[in-house]
Order: C-alpha cells, then sequence, then structure tokens
C-alpha cells in the first residue's frame, strides 16, 4: 500500500524492516483511514456522514444502526479508525444523512462528534447543541479541528443524547502515532523504545440491546427508556463472534469491516489497543501468556523523570471500562513448556543457539525465537488416537508448530500453516453469546504462525 504520507517515511520503513531482517512483511497493521493527507500544511482531513442502515449477526440476524462512515464509502460500526500523527492539524467534516422519522424527510435527531482527550477542539457550522456543534442535516456539516494531542489510543463518539447514540453506533477509535512515526507503517505507539511492537491490533469492546434499535426503526424514540438497556450482543470492533474472525473489509461484512483475529510469529512484540467504547466492563482474557499494560487512556505508565516504561503491571485478565483505553504488550514463545514444540529429534540437524532470553538467534532457521532449554525434549505424553478425540476445528492433527497431522475426513481446517491457536475473549461469560446463542460475543483467536507464513 502506498503511503499518504510521502515516499520519504515510506523508504525509511523499508530500510528499517530489510535491516530487522526477520519481518517477512510489514503489513499488520490497524485498519482505517488517514484520510487526505496535506504534508506540506501538515493536515489530516476526514469527511464523515452519518447515515443507517443494518449490521448482521451471527445467528442470522440483522440490526439497525446509525453509523460513521467515509464519504463515498460504506458507513460502518464502528466508525473509521481515524489514524493521524501527533502535532498534525486534524479536520473533521461531518454531515447528517440520518433518515426522518417516519420516511418523512425531516432528520430524525442531530448528530456530532466528539474526542476525549485532545484539546483545543474547535466547531464551527451546524448549531450549538448540548456538548458541541451539531449536525441537523445534508446540508448542514459541522467541521471539528484540533491538533493532534500526545500519541496514544483513543475513540470519538456522538456528542449528541450519547447514551442512546452511542449504542446506535455513533463511536470510533482515534489513533494518535508519534509524530516521528508514519501513521501508515506505524511501529512504535509512544515516543519510547517500550512503546515499539512488530503488529498492533485493536480491540474495541461495545455491546448492543437489539430492543433499542427496533424502537428506532420504527420510528418510537420516545420511548426508548437507556435506563433499562439490557444488551443481549456483545462485539469486538464491530463484529460478534465467530465473525471477528474473518478478514478485515470481508465483503460480506459490508458495515462491519473490522476484522479482530490475531497472528503473529513467536517472539514478536503485539501491541494490543484495547477499547472500553460501550457501557458495560469487559474483563478481556488473551490466553497464551500475561501481557503487560505499557499506557492508559493515552498516557504511558512512567514517571516524566524516568526514561522508560514501568513494565511492572502485568496481567491475564483485565476489566476494559466504559470510557477508557488500555495499551498492552503482548509475545509468545513457548517457553515454559517443558517439550519442544518443534517435535526436534537428535540428529535432526536442528541447533538451537541461545539469545540473552534463552530463546534460538539465528533468524533465518524456522526455529527462530525456539526456546533453547526445551530443545530436543520430547512430549511427556502419548498423544491419543484420534478416535479417542473430540476435535475443533483448529487443531491441526499435532502438538507441533508448523506440523499438520492426519485428521479425519471433514475435521481441522481453520488452521491451515499449523499454527499454535489461543482463544482469546471476554471472561464474563454471557458476553460469550450472540442473542443466547454460544460461542459468539467478545470471542476472537489468536494464531501464533511457523516464521515462514506471511502475516497480511
Ligand atoms: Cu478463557
Amino acid at each position: 500500500m502506498k503511503s499518504l504520507f510521502g515516499k520519504a517515511a515510506l523508504a525509511t520503513t523499508s530500510a528499517a524492516l530489510l535491516l530487522a531482517g526477520t519481518a517477512f512483511n510489514a503489513e499488520a497493521r490497524i485498519a482505517g483511514t488517514v484520510g487526505t493527507v496535506n504534508a506540506a500544511t501538515q493536515t489530516q482531513t476526514f469527511n464523515l456522514v452519518v447515515s443507517s442502515d443494518y449490521i448482521t449477526t451471527p445467528d442470522g440476524g440483522t440490526v439497525t444502526i446509525w453509523g460513521y462512515g467515509e464519504v463515498g464509502k460504506p458507513m460502518q460500526y464502528p466508525g473509521p479508525t481515524l489514524k493521524v500523527r501527533a502535532g498534525y492539524h486534524v479536520v473533521v467534516n461531518l454531515t447528517n444523512n440520518l433518515p426522518g422519522a417516519n420516511g418523512l424527510t425531516t432528520p430524525m435527531m442531530p448528530v456530532s462528534m466528539i474526542f476525549p482527550g485532545q484539546t483545543g477542539v474547535t466547531a464551527t457550522g451546524g448549531s450549538a447543541g448540548l456538548m458541541t456543534q451539531e449536525s441537523n442535516g445534508p446540508a448542514d456539516t459541522v467541521s471539528y479541528s484540533f491538533t493532534a494531542g500526545q500519541p496514544g489510543t483513543y475513540m470519538y463518539q456522538s456528542g449528541t443524547r450519547p447514551g442512546l447514540q452511542v449504542d446506535m453506533g455513533l463511536v470510533g477509535a482515534l489513533l494518535v502515532y508519534p509524530s516521528t512515526e508514519n501513521p501508515d507503517f506505524p511501529t512504535k505507539s509512544y515516543d519510547n523504545a517500550d512503546a515499539s511492537f512488530d503488529r498492533e491490533y485493536m480491540f474495541m469492546m461495545t455491546e448492543m440491546d437489539p430492543k433499542i434499535h427496533q424502537l428506532v426503526e420504527f420510528g418510537l424514540i420516545n420511548q426508548i427508556n437507556n435506563t433499562l438497556t439490557t444488551p443481549t450482543l456483545w462485539f469486538l470492533n464491530g463484529r460478534n463472534g465467530p465473525d471477528t474472525l474473518f478478514p478485515d473489509f470481508a465483503s460480506w461484512l459490508t458495515h462491519q469491516p473490522y476484522s479482530a483475529l490475531t497472528r503473529m510469529h513467536p517472539g514478536e512484540k503485539v501491541l494490543m489497543r484495547m477499547i472500553g467504547a460501550g457501557r458495560e466492563q469487559h474483563p478481556f482474557h488473551p490466553h497464551g501468556n500475561n501481557y503487560t499494560v505499557i499506557a492508559r487512556d493515552g498516557r504511558m505508565l512512567k514517571t516524566p523523570a524516568s526514561a522508560t516504561i514501568d513494565l511492572a503491571f502485568s496481567d491475564y485478565t483485565f476489566d476494559v471500562t466504559p470510557g477508557t483505553t488500555f495499551d498492552a504488550i503482548f509475545t509468545w514463545t513457548g517457553q515454559g513448556l517443558n517439550w519442544d514444540m518443534f517435535g526436534h529429534v537428535a540428529g535432526d540437524g536442528s541447533s538451537c543457539i541461545p539469545d540473552a532470553q534463552g530463546l534460538h538467534s539465528v533468524a533465518t532457521d524456522p526455529n527462530y525465537k525456539e526456546p533453547c532449554a526445551d530443545h530436543l525434549k520430547p512430549l511427556p505424553v502419548v498423544m491419543p488416537e484420534n478416535l479417542s478425540l473430540g476435535f475443533g476445528g483448529f487443531w491441526r492433527g499435532s502438538p507441533f508448530i508448523g506440523a499438520l497431522g492426519a485428521l479425519p475426513p471433514g475435521e481441522g481446517g481453520l488452521n491451515l500453516n499449523g499454527g499454535v491457536v489461543h482463544i482469546w475473549h471476554s471472561h464474563a461469560e454471557k458476553e460469550l453469546t450472540n442473542n443466547d446463542i454460544y460461542p459468539g460475543g467478545i470471542l476472537t483467536m489468536l494464531i501464533i504462525e511457523p516464521y515462514g507464513v506471511n502475516i497480511p
């Protein structure tokens, strides 16, 4: 993909990756938009429209939503992830294309945008609402502008009757990258080496009560009582599990473009940007390893005097509270398994030359980052016969990474490269359903792919 931030930045990034040697690609980044970039004036402009449409749920349902969308593209849930560079001037032009109540052409309701965490936001056009200027119709555009502040993970949302409009879908992510980073090809999230990453993923958690959406669809907004909200749908990046596993911009999920599938190679640093964008607390639980929280609400966990981030906050299940964001670094090598996850045997020509962390250091070897303490250690159990097993779609027929074993006809098929798979999910188990049907909701997978497998 061509960088809108100019060739110089792209060339620098490519050179850095070539030097790194081990990066098979530089594509793993959060889907989103940098808008129209004017490098001369250091301005990023986004033209957004609010409109009404339907999202689909994996149980076969549809839900009426309101969404932000870029002009000329489908409206979406969540709104477009706006990726900006710290210090750049950000302009967001917002137009209201909601249908009128009961099919009338008069817009149902004004809409707006607020940017928590940004300072000096000005709004022109439209009419004054409680929190900011609001757009009242297709001919009424509001222009919001601010200078992108400190790097970090933020959200934006409607500032107009947010109890209703955020549930209806008017929420999105704002990612501010350091001024030294190219938001098209970022390598770190904050101005600190501890915030560098190989891959970054977003986990925006929201929920919906379909009854509210039905009342809106029927033009009965005045019957909505937000104090009686009872969500039955839970979302990661605007999708319910297992739709979360489909790729970004899957053609059949027109209004839900963002995947939540997480893929990495062993030993890579994965930045998790967790966003509590609804009104419930979601205990997000990544299996496989602890992660280390490096920032909260767009602020690094460090004192001004410290050169490094305080990396003492290690956790395994973590409450993502409404209105907050958390950035964490996750990595996985299989260290501590106490068996050789590559299935190496003596005399097979493999080697393990430990680096300072005890991980294989030869980047061109397929077992790069193998924990050397476990090299050649046999699997400590006898694998049961297939007749004694139940099968999940991700079981590869072998316990070893990169290996595909024999499976009965019709089994497997979701793990094409023999990766190690862990479920990542909400630990509030009702949130693992779609309208009471399990599994669903806030559920996705981590796939640790063998080196050599290209991760887009
Ligand atoms: Cu679990």
